[in-house]
């Protein structure tokens, strides 16, 4: 397998995560896409992922699954021993809803801050901005860390008893958040309490320096 992405993003390390927790790093083969240069707008890269995102995981065959939802679904699939996805019509539900909760109230909103009303990728990528709507995302990503700190009064994880998905996505968003310097509010302790403990796991707090051969794009 071969995953297009970026050693410090915030969307690249959801799946480096998954990669981790499933100990399928050996497996895999890094292609270093450069976004500051505009790595993946070019047309060879659009013609893997028509939405210019990273990552994207191509297979052996040739087959390309972008989304880092639809990678984790495949690669938490393939021992038969779905653990962050969810095993029961139950728990894949519950997952699926709370990780995808997580992407419109904290990760994808942050990334919006972002793109539209800090430097972002720079003028050479960043060629519309709307600064007004960037930082209306920003403290829509504010409240989202309200809500997760209140979902996680009530449980240890964020769709329940065990680590999941969901748990990783809320991590891409607050990793995001951290890069930018926007803080966990003092009063979200939950959330703040159940961070220190995400981030002194093994698969997040060695996704960058994960290891493997990294190319050069394409
Ligand atoms: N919905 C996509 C997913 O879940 O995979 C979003 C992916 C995404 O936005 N990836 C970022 C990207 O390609 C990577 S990073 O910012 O986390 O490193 N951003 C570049 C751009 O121009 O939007």
């Amino acid at each position: 397998m071969r995953i297009h992405d970026w050693h410090t993003g915030p969307y690249p390390a959801r799946v480096r995560i998954a990669l981790a927790e499933k100990n399928l790093q050996s497996q895999v083969q890094f292609i270093s896409v450069d976004l500051r240069k505009g790595e993946h707008k070019t047309p060879a890269f659009l013609a893997k992922n028509y939405s210019g995102t990273l990552p994207v995981l191509e297979l052996e065959d040739g087959t390309l699954i972008a989304e880092c939802t639809a990678i984790t679904e495949y690669l938490d699939n393939l021992d038969g021993e779905p653990t962050l996805t969810g095993r029961t019509a139950r728990e894949k539900g519950l997952i699926h809803m709370m990780s995808k909760r997580a992407e419109l109230e904290l990760l994808d909103a942050i990334s919006v801050y972002f793109h539209h009303a800090t430097p972002g990728l720079g003028p050479h990528v960043e060629i519309y901005q709307n600064a007004e709507w960037g930082f209306r995302q920003r403290d829509k990503a504010i409240r989202g860390m309200h809500y997760f700190d209140g979902i996680l009064r009530g449980q240890p994880f964020v769709a329940g008893e065990t680590f999941s998905m969901a748990d990783i996505t809320v991590i891409g968003g607050l990793i995001f958040a951290d890069l930018l310097k926007v803080p966990v509010p003092a009063e979200c302790e939950a959330l703040r309490n159940w961070y220190a403990a995400m981030q002194a796991r093994p698969s997040v707090r060695n996704r960058i320096a994960m290891s493997g051969p990294v190319s050069a794009s394409l």
